[in-house]
This record gives C-alpha cells, structure tokens and sequence, in this order.
C-alpha cells in the first residue's frame, strides 16, 4: 500500500488570513463570473456562470423549475438522471422553453393557438402567463404570451407592487377580482379597451394590462419584447445507458452534460466520455475524483470539467459504507494543483467544480480560494421553495425532504455501479430532512453578499484574484471554540427572570 503522510482535512478546518483591502475593493466591485467548460490560454471559456453555483445532480433538488430559477439567478443546474430517459429530457426542454427576461415565447405557439394553449402553459409551469391577443380580447386570436418567472403579485399586491413589476411593459395595470374570463371579454369587447388580460389557472381575470403605447393592430409584440435567450441547462447521465439517454438530452436542448457517480476515476467513464465527443457537439464533465491521477485521467478522455469529492456530501455514508473518500479541502487542494499544472503544460484551463461538504457559507470562499472554479450544492438548494420536494411541519418547524442518490427512496443504483451485472446490495445515502429556507434569490443573496464582503477582506475583486492572493491557514480544535460565542449566556437560551 501507499501511505499518504498528511491527513485528509474538511474546509472547517481552515481559516482565510485577511489581506490589505485597498479602497475600491468594495463588495458591489467584486464580480463573481467563473468558467464552466475548458478553454484555450488567452481564449474565453464557451459557458460562464456569473455567480460559481450549481445545484446537485439529485432527485430532491434539480428538477427544471431549480434549473430557470438557478439559471436566472446566474448558475446553473443538473437536472437528475436518476429517472426516465423521456422524464429527463422533458424537463430539459420545459428549462430550456423558459426564455431570459420578458419573453415571447415563440417557439412553442403560434397565432393558431387558442387562450387555453396559454393556460395549460401556465398552469404546467406554475409561471405567470400574459397572453398577448391580436385585438385585446381573449377571444382574439393569440400572437404571443408574456412569461416571467418573477411575476409575484396577486389580487393582494398593492398597487405599487403591480406597476412596479409592469414597468418594463405597460402604463397601467388595474387589479381586478371576480371576474370571469366570459365578464372580463364583455367588459373588454363593451368598452373596446386596448389591453391584455392576465388570468389564472380557472380562468378567471387576475388583471387587466393596459399600455399606452400598444397598438394591437399595427404592432407585433413579439418584435417589442427584450431578448430571447434561452437559459444554459445541464443534465446528468450515467455509465449504463448513455447511448440513448445523450441523443434525447441533446435532442431536447441541453447546453451542458456530466456523468453522475461517485466514484468518477474509472474506464467506464472514459469510454463515455469519448463517445459524447465524437457523436456530439455538446459539452461534458465528469467525477467524482479526489486526486490528481483521477483528475488527468478524465481529462485526456476529453472531459470539459471535473468534478471533485467523495464522501463529503450532507447525506453520503459512502465512507461508512466502504471506506472510501478523501476529506474535501484535501481534495480540492490536489486537484486544483493539477488543474494547474494541466494548464502549464498545454495551455488549457480545465475548470474544476467542489462537490459536496458545503455548510457554511463561508466553506464556498475557502473552496473558491483553494482553487474551486464553482462549487456543486445538494442539502444547500433543498432548503428552497424551488426544490422539488415536499415541504412539511416537523416538530413544529417547516422542513423539505431531502433524500440521496444513493437511498434506497432514489434507487440510483447506476450512479454507485461498479460493473457486473448485480443490483447494489447495500446504501450509500439517508433519506432526511433539511430547515425549510425560504426563496431561492433571497438565500442566494445573502451567500453572496458574504462572500463578497470576504472576497473584500482578502483584497480580491475576482474568483481569480482570490486564488492568487488568498492566505489560508489551519485552525486548532480549540480556536474552532474561540471562533463561535463563547463565555456568554445567549439571550435565546431562554434565561429567566430581569
Ligand atoms: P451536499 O451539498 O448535500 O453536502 O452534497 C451534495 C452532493 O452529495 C451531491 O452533489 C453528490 O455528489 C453527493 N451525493 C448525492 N447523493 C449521495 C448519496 O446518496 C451523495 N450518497 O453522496
């Protein structure tokens, strides 16, 4: 056997050392865009991510709606793998319909269909919808629909609320209640009001959208609105059935692929990784490894990006189970040093992801200060509204299921298979439940004001930059005690008495 000297370390047990901060190093200075596939010196990588998050390739995070509302936000998902090929590729393509700010949505109707295409639309994605009408009415024939994920208000918004959102679009919006769509037409047909009717699912007139500047008859609100962009969507695949499972994911849209498993550095994976490359014009990663051998191998197989950690994760017993892993600092630290070398020798920047072993917000600086490019997060994104998870009341307390893939309640097998033709016999995760957080943009928000704000304190203004400058030390069992409160009474622990 080989025996390593050092031992395995978490992000727990180091601390960043704070560098000159110098004036313009404020925290609305510090940008966050980060590669995601591999790239040439003195080239741009195809796909960047303006904030380095990706939600996990799991069953309880990444469906399509984590994939627009991460997408929007400026990371990206990976929708899991662990279902259908149909069921995968679907989601791709309802993630990949979403279109980036107010859009038309072209691709998917035409004038010929009716408001109840529009309301199907509307109810599958659980997105406002606006539809677009050629004289105003809901009877008129459709020239195009509205959507936006960030359509809040409801019959309860105030009137601020509502223009605000409506700025961009129209001049006026009255609230409405009560009204049927077949009252909402007479009263639009009876007065001939130049306006668009935002409904719910039942039918019935949430608002009236008026704008001055709207000519249904002359204008096409299709050449009105701002972009069409699509947002970027990944998806995960395994070893076993990819033949079939990449041409449906490619068919469907996906920007971005990457094997699932949690054991990466293996032939399997290479042969995979050589078939998307020769029969697609997609990108791909691959991993988990959480060494430098593991990191090369994939990457002369002509893997786009790599993905590092095993063990780490919120819901893994892998190393319980097998007795395999490597803490996820020591790992990251490896391979962030092979990325480095890789791109001394030839010249290609291979962007590495931290997966897994995220608590705090502060582990994603230290990953990113280690060398991550971005890191990928499970137990993080399941805490969120957007996840696809029921939300329950536990004790008093509203929590999310969270589950592994590697549970007996996801059953992906694939993703821990080590060849042969038997079923796995034993788990390699729990099935559990995580704090329910909140929204998604409000958390993320948060994480990266404080990352930020660090990023400030080390001197750094870019994810680059703080992987030159960052100054990281390891910190004793006893500071790790100095560094909460300490040696006080918290006025929460319910002390008695003035
Ligand atoms: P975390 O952010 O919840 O700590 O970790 C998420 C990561 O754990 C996933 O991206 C994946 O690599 C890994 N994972 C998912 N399921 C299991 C399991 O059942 C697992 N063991 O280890």
């Amino acid at each position: 056997a080989t025996y390593y000297t050092e031992p395995s370390r978490t992000f727990s047990e180091y601390l960043l050392i704070p560098g000159l901060t110098t004036k313009a190093c404020t925290p609305a200075n510090v940008h966050l865009k980060t590669p995601l596939v591999k790239f040439k010196k003195g080239e741009e990588s195809a796909i960047q991510l303006n904030i380095p998050f990706s939600s996990a390739v799991m069953q309880a995070v990444s469906d399509h709606h984590m994939a627009v509302a991460l997408a929007r936000a400026g990371g990206i998902s990976f929708i899991f793998g662990s279902q259908s090929i149909e069921e995968e590729a679907r989601m791709v393509s309802k993630a990949k319909s979403w279109k980036a700010g107010f859009v038309v949505s072209k691709s998917n109707l035409t004038p010929e269909h009716t408001l109840a295409d529009v309301l199907e639309l509307k109810e599958r994605t659980g997105h406002s919808t606006v539809a677009i009408t050629q004289d105003g009415t809901p009877r008129g024939k459709l020239l195009g629909i509205v959507t936006s994920r960030d359509y809040r208000v409801s019959r309860d918004s105030s009137a601020k609320q509502i223009r605000e959102f409506m700025t961009p679009f129209s001049s006026l919006v009255y609230g409405q209640s009560g009204l049927s769509l077949g009252d909402a037409n007479d009263l639009i047909w009876e007065h001939k009001l130049n306006c668009l009717p935002i409904v719910d699912a039942d039918q019935n007139l949430e608002f009236l959208v008026f704008r001055k500047d709207y000519d249904a008859h002359k204008e096409n609100p299709l050449e009105l609105l701002d972009e069409n962009k699509s947002y970027i969507v990944g998806a995960g695949i395994n070893t076993k059935d990819y033949e079939e499972r990449v041409p449906a994911l490619v068919e469907a849209g996906v920007d971005v692929l990457v094997i699932d498993s949690s054991d990466g550095y293996s032939e399997w994976q290479s042969d995979v990784i050589r078939y998307v490359k020769s029969n697609f014009d997609v990108k791909i990663g691959a991993g988990n490894v959480v060494d430098r051998e593991g990191f090369r191998y994939l990457v002369d197989a002509g893997a786009d990006f790599i993905k590092v950690g095993i063990g780490g994760g919120s819901i893994c017993i892998t190393r319980e189970q097998k007795g395999i892993g490597r803490g996820q600092a020591s790992s990251v630290i490896e391979v962030a040093e092979a990325r480095d070398e890789y791109f001394r020798e030839t010249g290609i920047y291979v962007p590495i992801c931290s997966d897994g072993g995220i608590v705090h917000d502060y582990h994603i600086t230290l990953a990113l200060a280690m060398g991550a490019d971005f890191v990928m997060m499970g137990r993080y994104f399941a805490r969120f509204d957007e996840s696809p998870t029921r939300k329950l009341k536990v004790n008093g307390s509203f929590v999310k299921e969270f589950w592994g893939e590697g549970s007996n309640r996801a059953r992906n097998w694939q993703r821990y298979d080590s060849g042969g033709k038997s079923n796995l016999l034993f788990e390699e995760g729990v099935d559990s439940y995580v704090p329910y957080a909140g929204s998604l943009q409000e958390n993320l928000d948060k994480t990266i004001g404080k990352i930020k704000s660090t990023m400030c304190n080390c001197g750094a203004l870019s994810i680059q930059e703080l992987q030159q400058k960052a100054r990281i030390t390891l910190v004793s069992a006893t500071s790790l005690v100095e560094g909460g409160a300490h040696d006080v009474m918290l006025k929460e622990s319910g002390i008695s008495g003035d």
